[in-house]
């Protein structure tokens, strides 16, 4: 296979390291010592993995009307803070009292967006006290931001009112974003991270030879940095995700898929620390936040004493905050967004959407489930050195505003589905993070 999946390799991101080793296949050495000493030279104590924003076990939300004000109110409450000292903004109802001509700014969730029939477009922004609608002019040169707009997002928008105080026309559009002087993290030693997703052990298309071959890597001297295995979601191929998947399963029963995969897992050198969350393919609840399993399927998969935390969480890995989520709303996003800016043959750039608007599911009721919870343990408050995520079975990866994007690609061959809809998905690569530089260097194991 030539082709190199996507990634960004434009002056944009300079320091992304994009060599795809080509000669992975001759790793798949059959003589690997897999005995369970044979990668014990790494020294604990040297490890430091934290986990932080794990919802497991802190589900409060019962579904009713209040839990979703509750959502909302403190995605608004924290995102506005990020957006507070950009603009002077007031609430709704205040600007609304304002004498016609201000200037005027506000920061609101994204209530509506619609096209005039002039080729304009009216946003409507909410904040605790009320609505307002804003006018962005097509002129204005703010539509290529109209277009990536997605609704319940939170925004900031400045202008003047109109005549009778009733509208706001706009001249700015602000979304929250990634400051470009974030500084990232980084390990003092030499240690590295494989970031991979989508494994969907049970299916007829889960690659158990590509599987077997990265593990059988990670077992010889060349792997021997690699110390932590980050897994973002869809662990097996579930049952019932899809119309007609049951016509592609090796493994019907849901837990006999769990103990399969806790099988492979097995081949994964003894002491690789190991974090999961759950995809949508995994036997967890759909809704965004996903807690981190129930009890009986942990103990099915906990080899290793892996770290097994909600979708998304946050993990720090020897200083290197990284930010997991299985990927959803990445096919919301790039149904929505223009080609340029996110497709499936560039998803790390539908990740950097997802970092501008500093929410990794923003849009409610759509495509991706949200389940309101107390707080909104969708929002991005903390901004992470590197992002993963999975779910489109495509590999790509770029740097936005120093902020690393990486998606996983998959274990999985094309399926039915895929091919009826032209998806190639990049399956067998293991995305290799270098946790002192941030550097990533892709393996093929297919
Ligand atoms: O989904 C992998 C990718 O393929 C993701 O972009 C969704 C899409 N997909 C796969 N199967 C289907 C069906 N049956 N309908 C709609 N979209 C689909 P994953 O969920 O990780 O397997
Ligand atoms: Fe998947
Ligand atoms: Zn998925």
């Amino acid at each position: 296979m030539d082709h190199v999946p996507g990634s960004d390799r434009d002056a944009e991101n300079p320091e992304t390291d994009t060599e795809i080793d080509r000669d992975a296949d001759s790793n798949a050495d059959s003589s690997v010592d897999r005995s369970p000493d044979s990668t014990s030279h790494h020294d604990p104590d040297l490890r430091e993995l934290e986990v932080g924003n794990d919802m497991t076990g802190q589900s409060t939300g019962t579904g009713e009307y209040g839990d979703f004000v509750r959502t909302f109110r403190d995605r608004y409450e924290r995102l506005s803070k990020v957006l507070r000292g950009r603009v002077n903004h007031r609430p709704a109802e205040a600007i609304a009292e304002m004498p016609g001509g201000s200037d005027a700014a506000m920061i609101g969730l994204v209530n509506d967006v619609r096209s005039t029939k002039s080729g304009h477009w009216l946003v409507e922004l909410e904040d605790t006290t009320g609505t307002f609608p804003a006018l962005i002019m097509k002129d204005k040169g703010l539509a290529d931001l109209v277009d990536e707009i997605m609704m319940d997002e939170c925004l900031a928008i400045e202008g003047t009112l109109a005549d009778d105080s009733g509208i706001l026309f706009a001249d700015s559009l602000h979304f929250p974003d990634v400051p470009r002087t974030h500084r990232t993290g980084g390990a003092d030693r030499h240690v590295q991270a494989a970031l991979i997703s989508d494994i969907h052990v049970g299916s007829d298309e889960f690659m158990a030879d590509a599987w077997s071959s990265f593990t059988d890597w990670l077992h010889t001297p060349e792997a021997e940095p690699v110390e932590y295995l980050l897994l973002a979601g869809d662990m097996v191929e579930g049952v019932g995700v899809y119309p007609d998947q049951d016509e592609e399963l090796e493994i019907v029963d849901i837990y006999d898929q769990y103990e399969a995969f806790a099988e492979y897992l097995k081949e994964v050198p003894a002491d690789t620390e190991i974090v999961m969350i759950p995809g949508n393919h995994d036997a967890v609840r759909l809704a965004e936040p996903q807690p981190g399993f129930n009890d009986e399927i942990r103990s099915i998969m906990d080899v290793h004493d892996a770290q097994i935390v909600s979708n998304p969480a946050t993990v720090t890995v020897e200083g290197v905050d990284v930010l997991m989520y299985h990927g959803v709303s990445l096919d919301e996003v790039i149904a929505e967004l223009p080609e340029e800016k996110a497709s499936y043959d560039e998803p790390h750039k539908a990740m950097y959407q997802l970092l501008k608007k500093r929410h990794v599911a923003p849009q409610f009721g759509g495509h991706t489930r949200v389940a309101p919870e107390e707080r909104d343990y969708l929002v991005i408050e903390d901004v992470p050195d590197v992002f993963h995520t999975g779910h489109v079975h495509k590999l790509g990866w770029g740097k936005y505003h120093n902020v690393l994007a990486v998606n996983s690609g998959c274990w999985q061959a094309q399926t039915d589905f895929q091919k009826s809809v032209n998806i190639n998905p990049d399956s067998g690569y293991a995305p290799i993070l270098d946790l002192d530089t941030l550097d990533m260097t892709v393996r093929k194991f297919a």
